[in-house]
């Protein structure tokens, strides 16, 4: 059925999240969707959660894992692995940035895109035991990637600006891009701009092009936990296998707006994740027609 002679080399990456055992985040939203965009996910996780910190959960167990950044990346080095993309989100610590940092310095060559997801508050405000340390954390990280994606918390806290929770007008959202892009990524995308009551979306520019784009949605109430996860996931796996810039996005969006529709369709708790599952087999759909050979043609 298949010929290996057709297929094309299988893309990397290496992707630097903490593994939050219950409550759909980080690596557990990374590993499937990655997999799904038909990328290789090789896993450095920065700490090991029963649940993520977010939202009404206490309680949870937290194994910090910072000692083994470095050592896995130098394995993965000293092993000659190639990877096509790092792909980070959140940090425990600003500690871990700097190990993050030594370990992209091993294994990213020239070309590995790097791209950073900011993940460290939400609504206003820092995630547990997250504070102003992380902000530092992230524009420094911030000078060596290509691609970033904040929320627009992230993106004002990086950026000085005082948060605001909706309103976000054009010169709000293009002021914002320019601060961000001065710290040095080629491109941009917030995540989570509500220009209007009942409308919230994605704004991006390219900075090598000077092309932006928005993409709107109708807005539903409250907060939908790891959906900056799901669509930094799939938008950092799209690019990896190479899908240009704006079509990832707008096909990450899609993908992140169905899964959040069925989350809500079903109710299930806030705090548990996206029901991104029942997506997957339509979003394989969408890859396999993005990518096939016709289509790049
Ligand atoms: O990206 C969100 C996230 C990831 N990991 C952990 C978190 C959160 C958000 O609260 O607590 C551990």
């Amino acid at each position: 059925m298949y010929s290996t002679q057709a297929l094309p080399k299988l893309p990397r990456m290496a992707a630097v999240h903490d593994l939050s055992g219950m409550g759909k985040c980080s690596l557990t939203v990374a590993l499937p969707i990655v997999s799904a965009t038909g990328v290789e996910c090789c896993c450095i996780p920065t700490a090991l959660l029963s649940t993520h910190t977010g939202g009404c959960l206490t309680g949870w167990t937290f194994t910090d894992l910072s000692g083994d950044i470095v050592p896995i990346a130098r394995h993965w080095h000293d092993m000659a692995l190639k990877f096509d993309a790092v792909y980070s989100g959140y940090l425990a610590s600003e500690t871990q940035g700097r190990l993050l940092e030594q370990a992209i310095d091993l294994i990213a060559g020239e070309d590995t895109h790097i791209i950073v997801d900011p993940a460290m508050a939400d609504n206003g405000n820092y995630y547990a035991n997250l504070d102003v340390r992380m902000t530092e954390c992230f524009r420094r990280l911030i000078k060596r990637a290509d691609i970033i994606t904040p929320n627009i918390t992230e993106a004002c806290f990086l950026t000085d600006t005082p948060y605001r929770a909706g309103g976000h007008d054009e010169k709000f959202v293009t002021e914002l891009i320019d601060k961000l892009s001065e710290l040095g990524p080629d491109f941009v995308a917030i995540t989570g701009v509500s220009p209007e009551r009942g409308k919230v979306g994605i704004a991006a520019r390219d900075n090598r092009t000077g092309k932006s784009c928005c993409v709107m949605n109708d807005a539903l109430d409250g907060t939908f936990h790891g959906s900056g996860d799901v669509f930094a996931s799939a938008f950092a796996a799209l690019l990896t296998r190479g899908a240009p810039l704006e079509k990832a996005l707008c096909t990450a969006e899609q993908f992140v707006t169905a899964a959040i529709e069925r989350t809500a369709l079903r109710a299930t708790p806030r705090e548990y994740g996206l029901d991104f599952e029942g997506i997957l087999p339509e979003y394989i759909r969408l890859c396999e027609a993005l990518f096939a050979p016709e289509a790049e043609a």
